[in-house]
């Protein structure tokens, strides 16, 4: 693993990029925002491909060591489907993978680009073959979503990045209940976009799905500042209460990783770290992330070391 900057958490793979369109199949523009999961022992991701029209699908890709020897899909693996979810027009983007134990199923939540802007679609799968979709879950503007792999009482939860665009932009994190993962209600926002000077000042949403740990759930989320040059994006940690997700325990004042080797600040769009999953692979975190909106990155930190962060982080005002 390469030398991290002091301030990081996450190491970069020294084999990064891990993936980028030199490495698929079949023509495609870009891969990137891949969501993460461990199945039968292996690592899978299911990246977001962009074609040559600029609309995006989703393929996955497994190795043994989540690391190389990846083998990806021929084709792809989710294709948006607008005849019958008119909401995909434009495409299907950065999904997140969270196992259902209780269903036995993975639940991937995925952006659906529609003529009314992009907004949240989940489906689930047993096998990663064939899909479930249940459809549109929140209307536009609304992405960055992720299910917690548990109910709390009798409902399912999700945080999603509703946008509302009052004087200024409002782009924050909410939760949401679903007694059936289709029926969303008792909606709150609990993680704002500090504003002003702030790395998170314009924008945050949720990056991997919330991860568990003894001390509350894990929170990786992506924050945007916009400069003379444009956005950048960097990430940051919080903790939620386990019992109560609505609570934000603490929250980190600084970003914890951001762009800076080269394939995360030069691409399609520059200066962006994007990650939609991580996996913990015995106490090691394994981040995947797009860089620069055009190829795959992995870094990785030990879990203790990111709630030992975390726990040190003030609460959240
Ligand atoms: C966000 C999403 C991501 C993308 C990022 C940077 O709004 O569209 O898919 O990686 O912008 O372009």
């Amino acid at each position: 693993m390469s030398k991290k900057p002091e301030h990081e958490l996450f190491t970069r793979h020294p084999g990064n990029p891990i993936l980028s369109v030199e490495n698929w199949p079949y023509k495609a523009n870009s891969v990137f925002n891949a969501a993460a999961a461990q199945v039968n022992g292996q690592v899978l991701l299911l990246a977001r491909v962009e074609d040559f029209r600029g609309m995006s699908h989703l393929t996955a890709a497994c190795s043994d060591n989540g690391i190389d020897n990846w083998q990806i899909d021929a084709g792809p693996t989710l294709m948006p489907d607008a005849k019958n979810y008119p909401e995909e027009l434009w495409g299907i983007e950065d999904p997140r993978i969270t196992w259902l134990a209780e269903i036995n199923e993975w639940a991937i939540t995925y952006t659906s680009y529609s003529r009314g802007g992009p907004l949240v679609s989940l489906a689930t799968t047993k096998d990663f073959k064939s899909f479930n979709r249940i459809g549109a879950v929140m209307p536009p503007e609304d992405k960055d979503a992720a299910l917690f792999p548990i109910r709390f009482g009798d409902y399912w939860a999700m945080l999603h990045r509703p946008v509302a665009k009052t004087m200024t932009i409002q782009a924050n994190i909410w939760l949401s209940f679903s007694p059936n993962l289709r029926h969303w209600g008792d909606h709150k926002e609990i993680i704002y976009a500090r504003m002003g000077g702030w790395w998170d000042s314009v924008k945050i949403g949720l990056s991997a799905p919330p991860m568990e740990t003894e001390h509350g759930w894990l929170i990786l989320y992506h924050g945007v500042r916009t400069t003379a040059s444009g956005s950048i994006y960097r990430l940051g940690l919080a903790m939620l209460d386990l019992k109560n997700p609505a609570k934000v325990l603490h929250r980190s004042d600084e970003w914890i990783f951001g762009p800076k080797a080269r394939y995360e600040r030069e691409g399609d769009v520059d200066d962006v770290v994007f990650p939609c999953g991580w996996i913990n692979r015995n106490g090691t975190v394994y981040m995947y992330y797009g860089a620069a909106d055009s190829c795959i990155g992995l870094a990785t930190a030990k879990l203790q070391d990111l709630t030992d962060y975390i726990l040190n982080c003030p609460a959240d005002k």
